[in-house]
């Protein structure tokens, strides 16, 4: 009998009730700010005290927030997965915390993460849970007014594709959670677990750009739909074993 794999994609959407914001709702980060000047490596080139004060700020909000029912829910499926027998990974484009707090573990942010730098010179990653500034030094290195948010920006590489593109080739079950399906290349992620002959479900507010590549949808507050859509899954997936 085939062995169950899941993958689950989460975006913005998912740490909306936790306070956080997503991007590209009507009042969202990017209806506000603008991603060129503050979301790219040119922008940050230009500008990196205004970057700085857009993530110090984001980050400070994070430290304030906490994880919501769908982010413990999708714990609580993983740990229920995985002592089925089943394979388990989570790849979030968020650059949150919230799956850690909750309890994740199977977890790649191929975004990368809010609460750590990265030395722009060396590399060197660091946990980060306090201001960056250009006045500040690498540790590693030493070069000064390099330090940067460990994020993915605009033109930059997203982290574990190579992991995330494997795993995508052998699934059976997929789902989007809370992604808007805008920004390549997670937005292509259901249509190349489609082609591996996964089912595949869309959980959000409503269709997304890539809502044709989904076999189900369940739209709604995802505090309301994933912990059920949780249930519904593993039963699914494991009954008659
Ligand atoms: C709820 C809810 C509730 C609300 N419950 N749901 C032209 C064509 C195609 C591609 C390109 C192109 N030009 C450039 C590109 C590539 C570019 C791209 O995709 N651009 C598009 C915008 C066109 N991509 C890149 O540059 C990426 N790198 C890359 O492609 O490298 C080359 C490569 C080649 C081959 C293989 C691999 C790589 C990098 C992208 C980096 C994105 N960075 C950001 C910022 C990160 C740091 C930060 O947070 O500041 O990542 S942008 C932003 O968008 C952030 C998010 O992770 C990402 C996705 O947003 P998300 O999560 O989908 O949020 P929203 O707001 O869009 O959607 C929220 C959803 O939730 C909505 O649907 C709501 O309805 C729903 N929702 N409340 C449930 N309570």
């Amino acid at each position: 009998m085939t062995t169950p794999r899941l993958l689950i994609l989460t975006g913005a959407g998912i740490s909306a009730e936790s306070g956080l914001g997503t991007f590209r709702d009507t009042d969202g980060i990017w209806s506000k700010f603008d991603w060129q000047k503050l979301a790219s490596p040119e922008g940050f080139a230009e500008d990196p005290v205004a970057v700085h004060a857009f993530y110090n700020a984001r980050r400070a909000g994070l430290l304030d927030a906490a994880p919501n029912a769908a982010h413990t829910a999708l714990a609580l499926l993983e740990a229920a997965w995985v002592r089925s027998g089943g394979e388990f990974l989570l790849v979030t484009q968020n650059i949150d915390d919230l799956h850690e707090r909750a309890g994740s573990e199977r977890l790649i942010h191929m975004h990368g993460e809010l609460l750590r730098s990265r030395c722009g010179a060396c590399g060197d990653l660091k946990p980060c849970r306090s201001d960056l500034s250009i006045a500040m030094s690498c540790s590693a290195c030493g070069r000064d007014g390099r330090l940067r948010p460990h994020v993915v920006w605009f033109g930059e590489m997203p982290l574990g594709m190579d992991e995330i593109f494997e795993r995508l080739s052998s699934v059976t079950h997929f789902a989007a959670i809370g992604t808007s399906g805008s920004v390549w290349p997670a937005a292509g992620f259901a249509a190349e677990a489609a082609r591996a002959g996964a089912a595949t479900w869309e959980l959000s507010m409503e269709a997304g750009e890539s809502g044709h590549d989904f076999h189900h949808a369940v739209y709604g507050p995802a505090t309301q739909t994933v912990p059920d859509w949780c249930d519904r899954i593993i039963a699914q997936a494991f009954s008659g074993r």
